[in-house]
């Protein structure tokens, strides 16, 4: 039973329960959004030690929001749970949201496991959308991370979940997103055809840009080597 039908029936075991959980709704919006910020400031002193160590930023740009209540009903809906608090908070795990758009697919890789090994937050789940791709050809990795806020009354864990991607990935996923994510009907069988061709195509350009890379790292490493200073170290 969801929590107007409770209301619409007296059906609460009491008063004091249907205001601590009025109270619970109006604190979760603050709560995520505090467990972003935490989780954006960890990642922005990641970003500046790997632009420092690799002479580029492998993090292109980071996006936050709290999913609004309208979106958390309808998920709910769509995945066929009951209005609830309890449902809300146990099956819609990205309420707190955040994007990391990165350089290179092997970028992504290299955070997940850094977050893998950071004792500050708890990794609950990865879904790995990049090496196994979606039916319509989305990719992206999500991991869904348990950050810990601390309150009066305790440690409280807040689920946030990252969607990470790079540029090419990136773009194919907002123009799916405007195009059709929410289209209600079905997509004809050759516009679907297209849709994982374009797909394919970003993840081709990602690959390319890698082979670029590399070849530039090389050369560079090659050029570099034949500047030996008068005191013979290499620089
Ligand atoms: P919105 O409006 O972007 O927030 P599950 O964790 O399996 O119980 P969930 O959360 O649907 O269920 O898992 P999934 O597949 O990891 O999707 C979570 C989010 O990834 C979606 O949130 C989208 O943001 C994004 N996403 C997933 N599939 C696609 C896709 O095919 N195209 C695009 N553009 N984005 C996708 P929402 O709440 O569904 O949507």
């Amino acid at each position: 039973m969801n929590l107007i039908q409770q209301q619409d029936k007296g059906n609460w075991e009491s008063d004091t329960d249907l205001l601590l959980q009025l109270d619970e709704w109006k604190r979760l919006p603050l709560l995520y959004q505090l467990a972003l910020e935490e989780l954006q400031n960890k990642i922005k002193l990641i970003k500046s030690e790997l632009e420092q160590q690799d002479g580029y930023s492998p993090i292109e740009h980071i996006k936050v929001r709290v999913k609004e209540p309208k979106s958390i009903l309808s998920k709910l809906k769509r995945k066929g749970f009951d209005l609830t608090l309890e449902n809300m908070l146990d099956h819609i795990h990205d309420i707190a949201g955040m994007r990391i758009v990165c350089a290179f697919v092997k970028d992504i890789y290299r955070l997940v496991e850094h977050f893998q090994q950071r004792g500050d937050i708890r990794v609950l789940e990865v879904k790995d959308y990049i090496k196994y791709p979606k039916s319509n050809g989305y990719q992206s990795l999500h991991i869904i991370l348990a950050v810990p806020l601390i309150q009066l009354e305790g440690t409280r864990y807040i689920k946030v979940e990252i969607q990470m991607r790079t540029l090419a990935m990136d773009f194919w996923a907002s123009m799916e997103h405007i195009l059709f994510y929410k289209y209600d009907k079905q997509v004809p069988a050759h516009v679907h055809i297209e849709l994982k061709e374009a797909a394919e195509a970003a993840y081709a350009l990602d690959q390319k840009m890698l082979r670029i890379q590399k070849e530039i790292l090389s050369d560079s490493d090659h050029t570099r080597s034949k500047f030996v200073p008068i005191d013979g170290t290499r620089n």
